[in-house]
């Protein structure tokens, strides 16, 4: 079912408005014994990853381009670390909507880039970070009739809220949601969808050392981390993060790009879940900073591993290469 039938009464749609969806949303929620482990606490993780394009973007996407659709436009358009822009050149494609994407040349990780070339959106390379590109891509939207599908735009986050409900109608209460921060949105949109339903868990919110601008106080000017989806230097929901943040007497804190990897490998070795990098942020922070007071917390994890599969590589063991012949692969298997 479409997440926008399924949350209708708390999203702003009426019934006969048009739906563009490809079934988002009602992602696993999956205990996750050597995390809990490992932080003292009981952690649950909330598979975003398993969303039609493989990130939570798909919830406010469907969102933004039935809004989108509604209101007669024939184009859509965001500036982009990847994740965006695949689940917007989806969307738009359903739609039957012209899509284009701004994003970071080279910058961008393998998946998404093939799945914005795949559906049809018109990619565009720029040749600076996404802080540039948003900036750049909100003029444009304003100058022409194209509709912006950045978490800028309200719609995004409308959507992007569902999974608190998720979360809360399968475990009934938590103590702190762990999540990734880049430009902000999800931290937002999760404190929203709390909010609505009457519930204020601790919002634990992580980014990359170098790409922390919320725990310095100050936006960075050149970010960088591994973690490309969060390289991220002048968050657009800022003010309404820390509002976020502040209102459930939560935390914005940073971990290293260390850190995130030997999360991911935890979280892929040990639990047999395999996420992209920045999504791994929310582990990591839970395993530096500690749980506080929670007792049971829900991390997050955004994307799915397959979007970068050169980061997987660099960083995963060595295949291990095999004569055909009965005797060799019996010691390839075997020998350690
Ligand atoms: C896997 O796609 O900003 O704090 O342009 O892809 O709401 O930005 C992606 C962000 C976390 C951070 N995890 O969420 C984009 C983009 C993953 C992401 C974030 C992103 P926000």
């Amino acid at each position: 079912m479409s997440l926008i039938e399924r949350y209708r009464d708390r999203l702003p749609f009426g019934p006969e408005d048009p739906v563009v969806t490809l079934h988002e949303g009602s992602t696993p929620l999956v205990p996750a014994p050597r995390v809990s482990e490992r932080a003292g606490v009981e952690v649950w993780l909330k598979l975003e990853g398993a969303n039609p394009t493989g990130s939570f973007k798909d919830r406010g996407m469907t969102c933004a381009v039935s809004a989108a659709v509604r209101e007669g436009a024939r184009a859509v358009i965001c500036a982009s670390t990847g994740n965006t822009a695949a689940s917007a050149a989806a969307y738009a494609a359903r739609a039957g909507l012209t899509g284009a994407v701004i994003v970071p040349e080279g910058k961008i990780a393998t998946g998404k880039l093939a799945q914005a070339l795949v559906h049809g959106a018109r990619v565009i390379a720029l040749r600076s970070n996404f802080d540039r590109a948003l900036e750049l891509v909100r003029e444009l939207a304003d100058r022409h009739p194209i509709a912006l599908v950045n978490s800028v735009n309200a719609l995004r986050l409308e959507g992007q809220k569902t999974a608190a409900f998720e979360v809360l109608d399968e475990l009934g209460e938590i103590d702190a949601l762990a999540i990734p921060v880049g430009n902000a949105g999800n931290v937002t949109a999760y404190w929203k969808g709390f909010q609505e339903v009457g519930a204020a868990p601790r919002m634990l919110g992580f980014q990359a050392e170098g790409a922390a601008p919320l725990v310095h106080g100050a936006p960075v000017e050149h970010p960088e981390t591994v973690a490309s989806a969060i390289r991220i230097g002048n968050p657009a929901r800022w003010e309404e993060a820390m509002g976020a943040v502040v209102g459930s007497s939560g935390a914005i804190r940073a971990v290293s790009d260390g850190e995130i990897l030997a999360a991911w490998r935890l979280l892929s070795a040990g639990e047999g879940v395999f996420c992209e990098p920045a999504s791994a942020a929310s582990v990591a922070g839970l395993l530096r900073h500690g749980p506080g007071e929670a007792r049971r917390v829900v991390c997050v994890l955004t994307g799915h591993g397959l979007k970068d599969p050169q980061t997987a590589l660099d960083h995963a063991g060595a295949v291990v290469p095999c004569a055909p012949e009965f005797d060799a692969l019996e010691a390839a298997v075997l020998e350690s």
